[in-house]
């Protein structure tokens, strides 16, 4: 948060970036009165059509919206004052989507003002902001974090919690919040808007989809914003590893990839990297593979190379693995259920104690599943859920628990004689190094179009969208942009040991045509030195190098 030393000091490339103007869909280049809306049909929910519609009664079905040439229904006479908030994990381009939001406000009023609630949905119900200027946003365009204003976890969710953001809110004069998050943030969003316009409160409320995981996407959110950026820079990380391998044939490095539940980014990592190994979360559950099962997949391909003298490669691991294993789901079901509930485990502090207490708690089946793990996963398992829910798999070392497993089989391999090699593994974790990093001209671009685009909603009056930025594979002038009701994207699902509304995460799709691309290149890979590597994102130079998409996004959109 206003952070001087962060930006004090800045290097030639900063100061080079921040001259950077991102590019917009050319609807939004022109006169704001030249832009009308064209509304589609009725929506409904992607799933539990009868039980979200009950919880959401005044936001329900709304229908979408895009933004075409024409005239503007209402032009923008009246200033507004428009709140915005950074929730959950950071993504790449975070701040230019405030630029965008800022940039687009002033556009249709140079009147309207914008302010940032500090460190995320917390700051809204704490009342802690600060006014967004164009001055204060001269050190943020085109780089990475969400520094500017800071973001947070706290899930919003009591009445008090509601009354207290509205007062904020209205006491500043504001009449619209604009959220900037993943499925969880966004969520959030959609449950304030309905919570507004049930008691008439005159605050609109427009989501924004952010997350690296890439998995708030489907038919109307292509990607979210970030997953280009981080994926990028996972893939130089693992494109330099892989040289490493190739340079000291010593080592099987295994690393883990944040993104959450889904394996987006792993598959995105693998797509332009080319590892020995890449697991895909979603494969294991459509397979129901077991830990052991896994376990001896990895060490055949160690095995198969060894036998070709190659005693060192790289494996990606996906973040959630655990929870697709079907043992170890059913395991953390029972975990999240047991920890909702139990003010006894709470007080206990010793790990032994915990461990000892959840085992007599829990069924036959995952007593079996949590004694096969070692203590150390074992006390990661039992961490603290995040607000909304969710076991903190960026916590769990996976990579350690399949080095070990796999070193284990292998020497029961070598014992029967079917096995000589030498095994000796490296785990890594590529998460936080790029969450932050400066956005691609792809992020910088979309989520330029992101915060405009919604800025554009705002004006429209709308509540309960998110904002959306379609076409992405084309120049950006053709974007086309508008905005998709929230509650389209929801669905129930079990949290907390209750059944809660939630927009649906998007997994990998196993008949999508990345993970196909994927599928036809893995068994190549496995026993093949085939590492790519992309180097770093390049924000200057030929299109074909410097204005690329993701990888997942150009298969699975392509005509
Ligand atoms: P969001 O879903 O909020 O975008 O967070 C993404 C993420 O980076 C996940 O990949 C990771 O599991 C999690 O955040 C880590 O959370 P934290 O920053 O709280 O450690």
């Amino acid at each position: 948060m206003k952070s001087k030393s962060a930006r004090s000091n800045v290097s030639p490339l900063q100061a080079a970036r921040a001259a950077y103007r991102p590019k917009l869909s050319k609807v939004l280049t022109g006169n704001p009165s030249k832009v009308a809306f064209k509304f589609g049909k009725p929506t409904r929910s992607i799933g539990d059509q009868e039980a979200v519609k009950k919880l959401f009664p005044n936001t329900y079905g709304q229908p979408e919206v895009s933004f075409v040439a024409g005239k503007s229904p209402a032009p923008m006479k009246r200033a507004l004052k428009v709140a915005m908030v950074l929730s959950g994990g950071q993504a790449p381009g975070g701040h230019n989507v405030v630029a965008g939001l800022f940039d687009g406000l002033q556009k249709l009023n140079p009147k309207n003002r914008l302010i940032g609630y500090l460190g995320g949905p917390s700051g809204l119900v704490e009342n802690e902001k600060m006014e967004i200027t164009g001055k204060l946003l001269e050190a943020y365009r085109n780089t990475g974090g969400f520094d500017i204003i800071g973001s947070g976890r706290t899930k919003l969710e009591t009445t008090e919690q509601f009354e207290a953001v509205v007062n904020n809110l209205l006491k500043e004069g504001i009449s619209a919040l604009v959220v900037v998050g993943g499925d969880d943030s966004n969520t959030n969003a959609a449950v304030l808007a309905e919570y507004f316009k049930a008691k008439d409160y005159p605050i609109r409320v427009i989501g924004c989809p952010k997350t690296i995981d890439g998995d708030l996407k489907n038919e109307q959110i292509e990607v979210s914003f970030g997953f280009d950026t981080a994926t990028k820079v996972y893939s130089e990380l693992a494109g330099n590893v892989g040289r490493d391998c190739l340079s000291a044939k010593k080592y099987w490095h295994f690393i883990k990839v944040m993104g959450r539940s889904a394996s987006h980014i792993a598959l995105e990592v693998a797509l332009k990297s080319h590892p020995n190994v890449c697991l895909i979360s979603e494969e294991v559950a459509a397979n129901r593979w077991t830990l052991a099962e896994i376990t001896d997949k990895v060490a055949k391909v160690v095995a198969d190379r060894a036998a070709r003298k190659m005693n060192y490669g790289v494996a990606l691991v996906p973040e959630g693995l655990l929870e697709f294993i079907p043992e170890m789901k059913k395991l953390i079901g029972e975990l999240n259920d047991l920890l909702a509930h139990k003010a006894e485990f709470e007080k206990l502090e010793n790990p032994v104690e915990k461990i000892d207490f959840v085992n007599r708690q829990l069924s036959g089946d995952s007593q079996r599943a949590f004694r096969s793990l070692p203590p150390s996963i074992q006390v990661q398992l039992l961490a603290d859920r995040d607000p909304h829910g969710n076991v903190q798999v960026s916590k769990i070392e996976t990579e350690k628990l399949l080095i070990e497993a796999v070193d284990l089989k292998l020497r029961q391999w070598k014992k029967e004689n079917t096995y000589q090699g030498k095994f000796s593994g490296q785990g890594h974790f590529f998460g936080y190094e790029g969450r932050c990093a400066d956005p691609s001209n792809f992020d910088a671009d979309y989520c330029y179009s992101l915060g405009f685009t919604a800025a554009y909603l705002v004006a429209a009056g709308l509540t309960g969208y998110l904002s959306s930025v379609r076409d992405l594979l084309k120049p950006a002038a053709q974007w086309r942009a508008g905005g998709v009701p929230l509650t389209m994207m929801m669905n129930m699902e079990h949290r907390h040991g209750k059944e809660k509304p939630v927009i649906q995460k998007s997994l990998v799709d196993l008949k999508g045509k990345p993970f196909k691309a994927f599928a036809a290149l893995r068994g190549a890979w496995a026993v093949e030195d085939d590492y790519a590597s992309p180097g770093p994102i390049q924000f200057w130079g030929p299109p074909e190098v410097a204005d690329t998409v993701p990888e997942t996004l150009r298969l699975e959109r392509e005509k």
